[in-house]
Protein backbone atom coordinates (compact mmCIF):
# COMPACT_ATOMS: atom_id res chain seq x y z
CA UNK A 1 0.00 0.00 0.00
CA UNK A 2 1.27 3.29 -0.95
CA UNK A 3 2.13 5.50 1.74
CA UNK A 4 -0.43 8.46 1.09
CA UNK A 5 -3.23 5.26 1.07
CA UNK A 6 -1.56 4.45 4.36
CA UNK A 7 -1.83 7.71 5.59
CA UNK A 8 -5.71 7.73 4.14
CA UNK A 9 -6.00 4.30 5.96
CA UNK A 10 -4.89 5.37 9.29
CA UNK A 11 -7.01 8.53 9.44
CA UNK A 12 -10.09 6.48 8.75
CA UNK A 13 -9.42 3.84 11.15
CA UNK A 14 -8.77 6.29 14.01
CA UNK A 15 -11.97 8.00 13.15
CA UNK A 16 -13.69 4.64 13.26
CA UNK A 17 -12.75 4.39 16.57
CA UNK A 18 -13.76 7.23 17.90
CA UNK A 19 -16.93 6.53 17.09
CA UNK A 20 -17.50 8.75 14.34
CA UNK A 21 -19.14 7.33 11.30
CA UNK A 22 -17.18 6.11 7.98
CA UNK A 23 -18.25 7.34 4.80
CA UNK A 24 -21.54 4.84 3.97
CA UNK A 25 -19.71 4.46 -0.06
CA UNK A 26 -16.91 3.38 1.35
CA UNK A 27 -18.27 0.85 4.43
CA UNK A 28 -20.57 -0.61 1.21
CA UNK A 29 -17.78 -1.07 -0.83
CA UNK A 30 -16.09 -2.71 1.97
CA UNK A 31 -18.92 -4.71 2.69
CA UNK A 32 -19.31 -5.84 -1.02
CA UNK A 33 -15.75 -7.14 -0.35
CA UNK A 34 -15.73 -8.94 3.06
CA UNK A 35 -17.21 -12.39 1.57
CA UNK A 36 -14.01 -12.89 0.35
CA UNK A 37 -11.96 -11.39 2.97
CA UNK A 38 -10.96 -13.56 5.76
CA UNK A 39 -10.19 -12.76 9.26
CA UNK A 40 -7.63 -14.82 11.65
CA UNK A 41 -8.54 -14.01 15.59
CA UNK A 42 -5.30 -14.98 17.66
CA UNK A 43 -5.52 -15.34 21.56
CA UNK A 44 -3.63 -16.36 24.45
CA UNK A 45 -2.33 -15.14 27.67
CA UNK A 46 0.15 -12.06 27.35
CA UNK A 47 3.49 -13.20 26.69
CA UNK A 48 2.65 -16.39 24.78
CA UNK A 49 3.87 -15.11 21.55
CA UNK A 50 0.78 -14.34 19.85
CA UNK A 51 2.94 -11.18 18.24
CA UNK A 52 5.61 -12.90 17.29
CA UNK A 53 3.25 -15.66 15.88
CA UNK A 54 1.14 -12.64 14.29
CA UNK A 55 4.24 -11.13 12.60
CA UNK A 56 5.02 -14.84 11.11
CA UNK A 57 2.29 -15.41 9.28
CA UNK A 58 1.41 -11.82 8.38
CA UNK A 59 4.81 -12.08 6.60
CA UNK A 60 3.99 -15.73 5.29
CA UNK A 61 0.45 -14.57 3.56
CA UNK A 62 1.89 -11.33 2.06
CA UNK A 63 4.75 -12.98 0.61
CA UNK A 64 2.01 -15.75 -0.79
CA UNK A 65 0.36 -12.80 -2.70
CA UNK A 66 -2.24 -11.21 -0.27
CA UNK A 67 -2.81 -7.81 0.97
CA UNK A 68 -2.66 -8.18 5.22
CA UNK A 69 -3.78 -6.22 7.66
CA UNK A 70 -2.68 -6.73 11.46
CA UNK A 71 -4.93 -5.24 14.06
CA UNK A 72 -3.21 -5.35 17.93
CA UNK A 73 -5.91 -5.13 20.29
CA UNK A 74 -4.05 -4.39 23.91
CA UNK A 75 -6.39 -3.58 26.36
CA UNK A 76 -3.27 -1.96 28.53
CA UNK A 77 -2.14 -0.20 26.19
CA UNK A 78 -3.71 3.22 24.56
CA UNK A 79 -2.67 4.05 20.56
CA UNK A 80 0.14 6.28 21.34
CA UNK A 81 0.93 4.23 25.17
CA UNK A 82 3.92 2.06 25.49
CA UNK A 83 3.00 -1.32 25.95
CA UNK A 84 2.19 -1.40 22.17
CA UNK A 85 6.06 -0.82 21.14
CA UNK A 86 6.86 -3.87 22.24
CA UNK A 87 4.44 -5.47 19.84
CA UNK A 88 6.08 -3.15 17.27
CA UNK A 89 9.46 -4.86 18.02
CA UNK A 90 7.89 -8.23 17.71
CA UNK A 91 6.70 -7.05 14.67
CA UNK A 92 9.90 -6.40 12.56
CA UNK A 93 9.66 -9.12 10.13
CA UNK A 94 6.44 -8.01 8.83
CA UNK A 95 6.57 -4.67 9.39
CA UNK A 96 8.64 -3.51 6.82
CA UNK A 97 6.92 -4.78 4.15
CA UNK A 98 4.58 -3.47 1.32
CA UNK A 99 1.47 -5.99 2.13
CA UNK A 100 0.75 -5.60 5.33
CA UNK A 101 -0.27 -3.13 7.37
CA UNK A 102 -0.17 -2.92 10.96
CA UNK A 103 -2.49 -0.90 13.59
CA UNK A 104 -2.79 -0.89 16.86
CA UNK A 105 -6.45 -0.67 18.41
CA UNK A 106 -7.03 0.44 22.33
CA UNK A 107 -10.00 -2.24 23.91
CA UNK A 108 -10.94 0.43 25.83
CA UNK A 109 -10.94 4.14 25.39
CA UNK A 110 -13.08 4.48 22.41
CA UNK A 111 -16.59 4.66 21.67
CA UNK A 112 -18.64 1.37 22.14
CA UNK A 113 -15.75 -0.90 23.21
CA UNK A 114 -13.93 -3.38 20.71
CA UNK A 115 -16.82 -5.16 19.55
CA UNK A 116 -18.43 -1.69 18.01
CA UNK A 117 -15.39 -0.34 15.85
CA UNK A 118 -13.87 -3.92 15.06
CA UNK A 119 -16.75 -4.86 12.16
CA UNK A 120 -16.47 -1.52 10.71
CA UNK A 121 -12.70 -1.52 10.87
CA UNK A 122 -12.61 -4.73 8.96
CA UNK A 123 -15.12 -3.34 6.52
CA UNK A 124 -12.93 -0.29 5.77
CA UNK A 125 -9.77 -2.50 5.16
CA UNK A 126 -11.62 -4.34 2.81
CA UNK A 127 -12.54 -1.44 0.99
CA UNK A 128 -9.30 -0.94 0.46
CA UNK A 129 -8.10 -4.07 -0.68
CA UNK A 130 -6.92 -6.01 2.23
CA UNK A 131 -7.60 -10.19 1.74
CA UNK A 132 -6.71 -11.35 5.13
CA UNK A 133 -7.21 -9.94 8.61
CA UNK A 134 -5.17 -10.96 12.02
CA UNK A 135 -6.59 -9.46 15.02
CA UNK A 136 -4.48 -10.27 17.71
CA UNK A 137 -6.08 -9.96 21.27
CA UNK A 138 -4.95 -10.67 24.78
CA UNK A 139 -6.11 -13.33 26.28
CA UNK A 140 -8.39 -12.10 29.09
CA UNK A 141 -11.44 -10.24 29.43
CA UNK A 142 -13.57 -8.71 27.39
CA UNK A 143 -12.04 -8.11 24.12
CA UNK A 144 -11.38 -12.08 24.21
CA UNK A 145 -14.61 -13.35 24.30
CA UNK A 146 -15.73 -10.58 21.49
CA UNK A 147 -13.26 -12.21 19.26
CA UNK A 148 -15.29 -15.00 18.16
CA UNK A 149 -18.01 -12.38 17.22
CA UNK A 150 -15.35 -10.84 14.85
CA UNK A 151 -13.39 -13.59 13.28
CA UNK A 152 -13.76 -16.71 11.18
CA UNK A 153 -10.76 -18.72 12.97
CA UNK A 154 -10.00 -18.15 16.28
CA UNK A 155 -6.15 -19.69 16.84
CA UNK A 156 -5.51 -20.23 20.92
CA UNK A 157 -2.49 -20.18 21.87
CA UNK A 158 -0.99 -21.84 25.19
CA UNK A 159 2.53 -22.32 26.20
CA UNK A 160 4.39 -24.28 28.62
CA UNK A 161 5.21 -22.80 32.25
CA UNK A 162 2.02 -21.53 33.10
CA UNK A 163 0.94 -23.47 35.33
CA UNK A 164 -0.20 -27.00 34.18
CA UNK A 165 -1.59 -27.71 30.70
CA UNK A 166 -5.04 -26.62 31.29
CA UNK A 167 -4.95 -23.04 31.14
CA UNK A 168 -6.91 -23.25 27.93
CA UNK A 169 -9.64 -24.36 30.11
CA UNK A 170 -9.28 -22.77 33.30
CA UNK A 171 -9.86 -18.99 30.89
CA UNK A 172 -12.78 -20.67 29.38
CA UNK A 173 -11.54 -20.28 26.24
CA UNK A 174 -11.52 -24.28 25.06
CA UNK A 175 -15.23 -23.32 23.31
CA UNK A 176 -13.94 -20.36 21.14
CA UNK A 177 -10.56 -22.68 19.29
CA UNK A 178 -11.05 -23.64 15.99
CA UNK A 179 -6.97 -24.27 16.22
CA UNK A 180 -4.87 -24.29 19.19
CA UNK A 181 -1.59 -23.69 19.36
CA UNK A 182 1.41 -24.67 21.85
CA UNK A 183 4.50 -21.79 21.35
CA UNK A 184 7.76 -22.20 22.73
CA UNK A 185 8.27 -25.66 21.57
CA UNK A 186 11.71 -24.76 22.90
CA UNK A 187 10.82 -25.05 26.54
CA UNK A 188 10.79 -27.81 28.63
CA UNK A 189 6.80 -28.73 29.24
CA UNK A 190 5.28 -27.95 25.59
CA UNK A 191 4.63 -32.32 25.02
CA UNK A 192 2.74 -31.97 28.08
CA UNK A 193 0.67 -29.07 26.98
CA UNK A 194 0.07 -29.87 23.87
CA UNK A 195 -0.88 -33.88 25.40
CA UNK A 196 -3.13 -32.50 28.14
CA UNK A 197 -5.01 -30.11 24.98
CA UNK A 198 -5.16 -33.13 22.73
CA UNK A 199 -6.48 -35.36 25.39
CA UNK A 200 -9.17 -32.73 26.19
CA UNK A 201 -10.37 -31.88 22.49
CA UNK A 202 -10.81 -36.12 22.14
CA UNK A 203 -12.85 -36.22 25.65
CA UNK A 204 -15.04 -33.32 24.17
CA UNK A 205 -15.29 -34.49 21.01
CA UNK A 206 -15.76 -37.77 21.26
CA UNK A 207 -18.78 -39.78 19.11
CA UNK A 208 -19.28 -36.02 17.50
CA UNK A 209 -20.20 -37.89 14.01
CA UNK A 210 -21.96 -40.89 15.76
CA UNK A 211 -24.70 -40.23 18.69
CA UNK A 212 -23.99 -37.79 21.27
CA UNK A 213 -22.82 -38.33 24.39
CA UNK A 214 -25.58 -39.30 27.14
CA UNK A 215 -26.47 -35.81 28.62
CA UNK A 216 -25.06 -36.33 32.04
CA UNK A 217 -21.74 -37.77 30.44
CA UNK A 218 -21.69 -33.91 28.74
CA UNK A 219 -20.40 -30.69 29.28
CA UNK A 220 -22.35 -27.41 28.35
CA UNK A 221 -18.67 -27.07 26.97
CA UNK A 222 -18.96 -30.45 25.01
CA UNK A 223 -22.72 -29.06 23.61
CA UNK A 224 -21.29 -25.86 22.07
CA UNK A 225 -17.80 -26.92 20.79
CA UNK A 226 -20.25 -29.77 18.70
CA UNK A 227 -22.10 -26.72 17.70
CA UNK A 228 -19.48 -24.77 16.08
CA UNK A 229 -17.87 -27.62 14.82
CA UNK A 230 -20.33 -30.52 14.34
CA UNK A 231 -21.89 -31.80 10.83
CA UNK A 232 -22.18 -28.96 8.07
CA UNK A 233 -23.74 -30.01 4.75
CA UNK A 234 -21.43 -32.88 4.06
CA UNK A 235 -21.78 -34.20 7.23
CA UNK A 236 -17.94 -33.17 7.63
CA UNK A 237 -16.52 -32.43 11.44
CA UNK A 238 -13.88 -30.10 12.20
CA UNK A 239 -12.19 -31.30 15.35
CA UNK A 240 -9.63 -28.62 16.30
CA UNK A 241 -6.12 -29.38 15.48
CA UNK A 242 -3.25 -28.93 18.14
CA UNK A 243 0.45 -27.02 16.80
CA UNK A 244 3.25 -26.97 18.59
CA UNK A 245 5.55 -24.39 17.21
CA UNK A 246 8.36 -22.59 17.73
CA UNK A 247 7.07 -18.92 16.93
CA UNK A 248 11.14 -17.13 16.97
CA UNK A 249 12.45 -19.51 14.75
CA UNK A 250 9.22 -20.21 12.51
CA UNK A 251 9.57 -24.27 13.33
CA UNK A 252 5.79 -25.45 12.92
CA UNK A 253 4.61 -22.33 11.55
CA UNK A 254 4.09 -23.47 8.48
CA UNK A 255 2.08 -26.48 9.02
CA UNK A 256 -0.06 -24.41 11.04
CA UNK A 257 -0.42 -21.85 8.12
CA UNK A 258 -1.53 -24.71 5.89
CA UNK A 259 -4.20 -26.00 9.13
CA UNK A 260 -5.64 -22.77 9.12
CA UNK A 261 -6.12 -22.80 5.30
CA UNK A 262 -7.71 -26.66 5.56
CA UNK A 263 -10.16 -24.51 8.10
CA UNK A 264 -11.37 -21.68 5.76
CA UNK A 265 -11.61 -24.61 2.86
CA UNK A 266 -13.17 -26.76 5.31
CA UNK A 267 -15.68 -23.99 6.42
CA UNK A 268 -16.61 -22.69 2.91
CA UNK A 269 -17.00 -26.85 1.53
CA UNK A 270 -19.24 -26.90 4.30
CA UNK A 271 -21.57 -23.78 4.14
CA UNK A 272 -19.97 -23.06 7.78
CA UNK A 273 -18.29 -19.94 6.55
CA UNK A 274 -21.43 -18.51 5.84
CA UNK A 275 -23.67 -19.32 9.20
CA UNK A 276 -20.47 -18.49 10.97
CA UNK A 277 -20.58 -14.98 9.33
CA UNK A 278 -24.28 -14.51 10.24
CA UNK A 279 -23.84 -15.65 13.61
CA UNK A 280 -20.81 -12.97 14.08
CA UNK A 281 -23.49 -10.06 12.51
CA UNK A 282 -26.34 -11.32 14.78
CA UNK A 283 -23.57 -11.02 17.55
CA UNK A 284 -22.75 -7.81 16.28
CA UNK A 285 -25.99 -6.03 15.94
CA UNK A 286 -27.26 -7.04 18.91
CA UNK A 287 -23.78 -5.02 20.25
CA UNK A 288 -25.13 -1.90 18.04
CA UNK A 289 -28.58 -1.46 19.04
CA UNK A 290 -27.21 -2.01 22.58
CA UNK A 291 -24.89 0.82 22.46
CA UNK A 292 -27.79 2.83 20.44
CA UNK A 293 -29.93 2.10 23.33
CA UNK A 294 -26.90 3.12 25.97
CA UNK A 295 -26.45 6.80 23.85
CA UNK A 296 -30.13 7.31 23.95
CA UNK A 297 -30.36 7.00 27.68
CA UNK A 298 -27.71 9.12 28.19
CA UNK A 299 -29.63 11.95 25.84
CA UNK A 300 -32.60 11.50 27.32
CA UNK A 301 -31.30 12.20 30.42
CA UNK A 302 -29.94 15.54 28.97
CA UNK A 303 -33.21 15.93 27.07
CA UNK A 304 -35.35 15.32 30.25
CA UNK A 305 -32.94 16.79 32.98
CA UNK A 306 -32.62 13.61 34.85
CA UNK A 307 -35.49 10.91 33.88
CA UNK A 308 -33.68 8.56 35.81
CA UNK A 309 -33.66 10.18 38.62
CA UNK A 310 -37.08 10.74 38.26
CA UNK A 311 -37.71 6.53 38.12
CA UNK A 312 -34.87 6.05 40.65
CA UNK A 313 -37.52 8.15 43.29
CA UNK A 314 -40.61 7.03 42.39
CA UNK A 315 -39.39 3.04 42.97
CA UNK A 316 -38.01 4.39 46.45
CA UNK A 317 -41.23 6.02 47.23
CA UNK A 318 -43.21 2.64 46.28
CA UNK A 319 -45.03 4.49 43.65
CA UNK A 320 -43.57 1.53 41.25
CA UNK A 321 -41.53 -1.17 41.19
CA UNK A 322 -38.02 -1.46 39.30
CA UNK A 323 -39.31 -3.31 36.38
CA UNK A 324 -42.00 -0.79 35.28
CA UNK A 325 -39.43 2.14 35.87
CA UNK A 326 -37.18 -0.07 33.61
CA UNK A 327 -39.97 -0.19 31.20
CA UNK A 328 -41.15 3.22 31.58
CA UNK A 329 -37.55 4.62 30.41
CA UNK A 330 -36.95 1.72 27.54
CA UNK A 331 -40.54 2.99 26.47
CA UNK A 332 -39.16 7.19 26.47
CA UNK A 333 -36.20 5.98 24.42
CA UNK A 334 -37.60 4.18 21.89
CA UNK A 335 -41.19 5.65 21.35
CA UNK A 336 -42.22 8.16 18.87
CA UNK A 337 -42.77 11.37 20.33
CA UNK A 338 -46.41 10.99 21.59
CA UNK A 339 -45.13 7.49 23.74
CA UNK A 340 -42.71 9.35 24.90
CA UNK A 341 -44.59 12.23 26.51
CA UNK A 342 -46.85 9.57 27.92
CA UNK A 343 -43.92 7.54 29.13
CA UNK A 344 -42.51 10.80 30.66
CA UNK A 345 -45.57 11.68 32.63
CA UNK A 346 -45.70 8.61 33.82
CA UNK A 347 -42.36 9.23 35.51
CA UNK A 348 -43.63 12.21 36.84
CA UNK A 349 -45.95 9.99 38.30
CA UNK A 350 -49.14 12.10 36.93
N1 LIG B 1 11.58 -19.27 23.76
C1 LIG B 1 10.63 -18.74 22.99
N2 LIG B 1 10.24 -17.46 23.19
C2 LIG B 1 9.28 -16.96 22.40
C3 LIG B 1 8.65 -17.72 21.37
N3 LIG B 1 7.73 -16.94 20.79
C4 LIG B 1 7.76 -15.74 21.39
N4 LIG B 1 8.71 -15.74 22.36
C5 LIG B 1 9.10 -14.63 23.23
O1 LIG B 1 8.07 -14.42 24.20
C6 LIG B 1 7.99 -13.03 24.52
C7 LIG B 1 6.57 -12.55 24.30
O2 LIG B 1 6.25 -12.62 22.92
P1 LIG B 1 5.07 -11.78 22.26
O3 LIG B 1 4.97 -12.18 20.85
O4 LIG B 1 5.22 -10.33 22.55
O5 LIG B 1 3.83 -12.34 23.12
P2 LIG B 1 2.34 -11.75 23.23
O6 LIG B 1 2.28 -10.93 24.48
O7 LIG B 1 1.48 -12.97 23.37
O8 LIG B 1 2.05 -10.96 22.00
C8 LIG B 1 8.99 -12.33 23.61
O9 LIG B 1 10.15 -12.12 24.34
C9 LIG B 1 9.21 -13.32 22.49
O10 LIG B 1 10.46 -13.18 21.88
C10 LIG B 1 9.10 -19.07 21.19
O11 LIG B 1 8.63 -19.81 20.31
N5 LIG B 1 10.08 -19.53 22.03
MG1 LIG C 1 1.28 -9.04 21.73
Amino acid sequence: MEPLKRARLARIITAVEDGRAADPALLKAGQARLPDLRILGITGPPGSGKSTLTDALATAWAEAGAEVAVLAVDPSSPYSGGAILGDRFRMRRSEGLDRVYIRSLAARGHAGGLSAATPDICAVLASFGIDRILIETVGAGQSDVEIKDNADCVAVVSVPGLGDGLQAAKAGIMEIGDLFVVNKADLPGADAVTRDLTAMLHLAYRGIDGPAPAAESSTIGDLRLRARHGAGENGAVWMPPVHTVTATSGDGVGALKDAIERFFAWADANRRFAARRHAMQRAQLGERTRLLFEARLAELRIEDGDALDRWAARVLAGDCLPAEAAQGLMDAATAPEEKAAAAMRRSKGS
